[in-house]
């Protein structure tokens, strides 16, 4: 059965529908612009699609904010669209997994106003986390947890009463020791299961059981905070694999999990709970052979205690593109994108590295991803003007976070004038986030496409070869004595990638060369560069 397991070795491809391809010209991008692009996908070599939520939504947090977890957003298109999109994209042999939202909503869901309007002790309130406030007329919030996207983790109501939100204001959290909130979700999913999806990729997955009483954070000195990876989390999962497993065909769960600890990583990963997770350590590592080589260990072990398949991710969404990460004299991730905000990026350094990472995380054993706009090399868009910063990030921090809008430009296809192929010509109404580079003419799919140098090529190649390569996707890996310089590793049936992250050349070990992410030195690899060898 393993074998057979697609999501194990699967390429799993991120849409960000919004800024993906728009279709009817009103500058979003949308079902209809997908449906048009999937022959780029399904060239390109990928397994399967995961989507970012195309649900009705207000859009406060780009669509993670739900208010109809049952249908497509009208901006998006109709459920008629995506039932089409599934079909069409079945049949070019491309998976697709939908982005679920369970820790919170939108304040527009009809059950948060219905919480509103019944009023304080109204059991309507007990889907979700309404508390009195703290001080003399419960001007202060009930606990001290902060938003992940600043400010205190609570809002209050026009009655006084305070709602917890471990997000924006407007995604209040879930009450998920509520059964009625259990089994709307247990719902949720058999209505997309039923719609022909093959996936879910599970949005802040540790975040939906809170601790007993919602205690201070300060003082709590024991893991986990009280807001995320409680025990009780892992119940909810195992209902769910219950229903998943209930349906036809290999269907799997990607869990978006920002847990460092391997070991505590690894209990959401078992047969019973869910299939993968994304590895956000690696996308963390700054790029250097000792870094990456630790990530790489800890995660195939923690891993391999469980059976499940390790992921790779460069890039997403919510982080700054890793171009520009790797293009900058420290590489270390930037958790703090206001104090990276203008700092000098060699663009031409960061896709160099960016080429050999490539080569390397389609190498590593298990599942990758790839970033929409990755395959040509896009960089963060580091320079938009204030007035068109869309981000909560941004809102929320005064200004003070430069927010994720820099990840999510519209992509460019084709042509010579901005926005590269993005809306049809004659569009009524410009990109939603009109900003991309000029520099992009050269990015765009039709561009690099004839191009044998390109980094659509390099992907496309990588992707085929990866597809023709026994041993390559899960599997064991063999290391070579690597040096604080130099990544080299083998799968199996003598399959090897060497990855140079030192200053000088290094020498290849013999073999026949596969592939390059760049130019050769001869018989050495410089420095910034992956190869692939079949060992003689
Ligand atoms: O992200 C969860 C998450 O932890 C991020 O908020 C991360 O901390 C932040 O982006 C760093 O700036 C998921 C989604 O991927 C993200 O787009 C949503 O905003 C968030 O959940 C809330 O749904």
């Amino acid at each position: 059965v393993r074998a057979t397991d697609w999501w194990r070795s699967a390429v799993i491809y991120q849409v960000y529908p919004r800024s993906f391809a728009d279709g009817n010209g009103d500058g979003t991008g949308d079902l209809a612009g997908l449906r048009a692009r999937l022959g780029h996908l399904a060239r390109l070599g990928v397994d399967a699609l995961w989507l970012s939520p195309w649900y009705v939504s207000p859009l406060a947090d780009g669509g993670y904010d739900v208010a109809d977890y049952r249908d497509i957003d009208p901006a998006f298109g109709t459920l008629d669209e995506a039932e089409a999109l599934i079909h069409e994209a079945h049949a070019l042999g491309l998976r697709i997994i939908v982005d679920l939202v369970p820790n919170h909503c939108s304040e527009q869901h009809p059950w948060f106003q219905a919480a509103l309007t019944a009023g304080p002790g109204a059991p309507e309130r007990d889907l979700f986390h309404f508390r009195d406030g703290r001080g003399e007329n419960g001007e202060l919030p009930p606990n001290d947890w902060p938003s992940h996207f600043g400010g205190p983790a609570w809002s209050r109501t026009a009655d006084g009463s305070w709602y917890l939100h471990m997000f924006a204001p407007e995604q209040p959290d879930w009450n998920w020791e509520h059964p009625e909130v259990r089994a709307e979700f247990l719902s949720v999913l058999r209505f997309w299961l039923d719609l022909g999806v093959d996936g879910f990729r599970i949005d802040v997955t540790d975040h939906l059981v809170k601790e007993d009483g919602l205690p201070d954070a300060a003082g709590h000195h024991h893991q986990p905070h009280p807001w995320r990876d409680q025990e009780g989390v892992h119940e909810i999962y195992r209902s769910w694999r219950k229903v998943l497993d209930s349906y036809p065909g290999e269907r799997a769960f990607v869990a978006e999990l920002w847990e460092t600890d391997p070991e505590r990583f690894a209990r959401y990963l078992r047969p019973d709970e869910l299939h993968t997770a994304f590895n956000f350590p690696l996308l963390r590592s700054p790029w250097a052979a000792d870094a990456f080589r630790e990530v790489i260990d800890a995660t195939l072990a923690a891993h391999a205690l469980v059976e499940a398949p390790a992921t790779w991710v460069l890039s997403n969404h919510d982080t700054t593109r890793h171009v520009t990460r790797y293009g900058r004299a420290d590489t270390s991730y930037d958790f703090d994108r206001a104090a990276r905000h203008g700092l000098p990026v060699d663009l031409a350094l960061g896709t160099r590295r960016a080429r050999a990472a490539a080569l390397l995380t389609l190498a590593l054993p298990g599942s990758a991803y790839v970033y929409q706009g990755d395959e040509l090399g896009l960089w963060e868009v580091e320079d938009i003007p204030d007035h068109l910063r869309q981000d909560p990030t941004w809102v929320r921090s005064g200004g003070v976070d430069r927010g994720r809008d820099g990840c999510r430009v519209p992509m460019p296809w084709d042509g010579e004038e901005q926005p590269f192929g993005f809306s049809p010509e004659r569009a009524s109404a410009a990109p939603w986030l009109d900003v991309q580079p000029d520099g992009w003419r050269e990015l765009t799919v039709q561009a690099q496409s004839g191009d044998p140098t390109s980094h659509l090529t390099l992907y496309r190649e990588a992707l085929r070869l990866r597809r023709e390569t026994a041993g390559l996707g899960d599997g064991p890996l063999h290391w070579h004595a690597s040096t604080s310089q130099v990544l080299d590793f083998s799968r199996s049936d003598g399959f090897r990638c060497v990855v140079n992250l030192g200053s000088e050349p290094v020498p290849l070990p013999p073999g026949d060369l596969l592939l390059a992410s760049g130019p050769l030195a001869g018989g050495a690899l410089p420095p910034d560069t992956a190869a692939w060898l079949r060992e003689a």
